[in-house]
């Protein structure tokens, strides 16, 4: 094991720094096997290990099949050793011909062992090992040369497979680290990496690799195909259609892992500043009512920003504009609230019309600001319902180019670039004396699948707010985790 640590290291499959993955977050470890095809002898060391891990745990199997592409070479070198037969999966299935998603000799009833290099969430074995039970074969177990340790093991024996692997990427820290190749710190700092990044950052890569950005002609035109069953915030930010602003809250919704807007009813500026300062690490944005506060002034506005950019939330002045263009352009630039120079967002009810839009959009575009149309509303008896819901989700889709997602009681468009927010939440379900109605976290952002909520009293009105906030945001997260299909620590 030491050995096998230490080539992998000289080889550079396993490298320490900062890498910038694809969600956006920093990794100090980066994880790639595919450059062991180079060193011969150490891939077939690599092969060996695998093979013994298999043989150690008594395994039965009639054929093996490595999960493309980095294990093929390793299933090849292993089958063609022990004469044991192979099967190939291919990623995509040849668009002539047979149509066959798995190459060689099928025999339905049959196990096959499954390979791998690396696990993280496990999502690709058990891609891989779904294809062959398709196929009418059994498979029971994988085997892995480093398993990450981030929720993969869990994940594939819910789904009926035992995962076997050589090493931990833990084992490999602690035996490089013996071998004063990486410094404590370095230990210390991957570890903390591994414990608090979810799975999720490994599912947000492999569905964008594998899901997001495929470009196919059709009818002489570039259209994107793509698999939606449930992305990642971190992998909605990067399609190519979402709004700069929708991308930049995606990446720090996913960096602090919040999904949690306070609205900040409150009346007073010191007390508005004073939550921002004591919420802002819990939220991913701050929802205002500056016509409420008796004394509003533009230092307020400069102070509030600076605790945006400090705790890294964006603001959202609820102002639901509902005039014609013409005067929702002086609202939204002028008199005395300048929304437009400190909010990031703002909200738009649809009933004037695409003019409304059109109006905030020649104030805010250039300002890289965003909107959000009014497609439901928590209150009884809201007449935005029905038709005038679907008129919304199309005068957005429209606009696309400033609107950025909608209020709404529910998720009523499923293209992932836009988001949904949700007012109207508490833990405590049922409603105010006014017409409020509230919904719980798990129900808006599980069952209804939304992807913000809104809360304002449920959080204001308790003993503890920064303790009350920390609940809703947990809630909500873990509604969100378990709806992408990420395990939930307890
Ligand atoms: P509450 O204290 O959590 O009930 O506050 C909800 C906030 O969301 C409040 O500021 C409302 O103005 C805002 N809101 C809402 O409750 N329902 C809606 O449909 C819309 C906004 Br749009």
């Amino acid at each position: 094991m030491e050995q096998l640590a230490s080539e992998l290291y000289e080889v550079e499959a396993v490298r320490f720094g900062e890498f910038v993955l694809k969600s956006g977050l920093v990794s100090p470890v980066y994880v790639d096997l595919r450059v062991v095809v180079s060193a011969p002898a150490l891939l077939n060391k690599v092969a060996d290990l695998l093979f013994q891990v298999a043989k150690n745990a008594a395994l039965k199997y009639d054929c093996v099949c490595g999960v493309p592409y980095t294990a093929l070479p390793l299933a090849t070198i292993i089958c063609s050793n022990k004469q044991i037969p192979m099967l190939i999966r291919r990623k995509e299935a040849k668009d002539h011909g047979t149509k066959r998603l798995v190459e060689g000799t099928i025999n339905a009833g049959e196990t096959c062992l499954v390979i791998e290099d690396v696990v993280t969430s496990g999502s690709s074995v058990l891609e891989t090992a779904e294809v062959l039970r398709k196929e009418g074969l059994k498979v029971t177990d994988a085997i892995v040369l480093l398993d990450r340790e981030q929720g993969g093991r869990a994940m594939l024996e819910e789904n009926g497979i035992q995962l076997h692997s050589v090493c931990t990427l833990s084992q490999i820290l602690r035996i490089l680290e013996q071998q004063q190749k990486i410094t404590p710190g370095i230990v210390a700092s991957v570890e903390k990496f591994i414990q608090e990044t979810p799975a999720i950052v490994a599912n947000v890569e492999k569905f964008i690799q594998d899901n997001i950005v495929k470009p196919s002609e059709q009818n002489g035109a570039v259209s994107m195909k793509r698999i939606c069953k449930e992305m990642s915030f971190a992998a909605r930010a990067e399609l190519p259609g979402t709004h700069p602003l929708a991308a930049q809250l995606f990446r720090l919704m996913e960096k602090k892992q919040t999904n949690l807007c306070l609205s900040a009813d409150v009346t007073s500026s010191k007390e508005l500043l004073q939550l921002a300062a004591m919420l802002g690490p819990s939220i991913c944005i701050l929802k205002t009512h500056v016509d409420i506060l008796d004394d509003f002034s533009q230092e307020v506005a400069r102070e509030l920003r600076g605790l945006a950019e400090q705790h890294e939330f964006l603001i959202f002045e609820d102002r639901k504009f509902a005039d014609i263009g013409n005067t929702v352009k002086h609202q939204y630039e002028g008199g005395i609230f300048k929304i437009a120079s400190w909010s990031d967002i703002i909200n738009a009810h649809a009933v004037p019309g695409p003019g409304v839009i059109k109006g905030l959009k020649a104030v805010g575009h250039h300002l890289q600001r965003g909107c959000l149309l009014i497609g439901e509303m928590s209150s009884e008896g809201s007449l935005a319902t029905g038709d005038y819901t679907k008129a919304a989700v199309k005068m957005a889709e429209e606009h696309s180019d400033f609107v950025f997602g909608f209020i709404s009681g529910s998720r009523i468009v499923e293209k992932p670039e836009f988001l949904h927010l949700t007012p109207g939440v508490q833990m405590q379900t049922g409603g105010d004396n006014l017409g409020q109605k509230y919904l719980s976290p798990q129900d808006v952002i599980g069952k209804r699948k939304s992807d913000i909520i809104i809360v304002g009293r449920g959080i204001l009105s308790a003993s503890s707010r920064l303790e009350e906030a920390e609940a809703y945001r947990k809630a909500a997260w873990n509604s969100y985790l378990q709806r992408i299909g990420v395990n939930v620590p307890n």
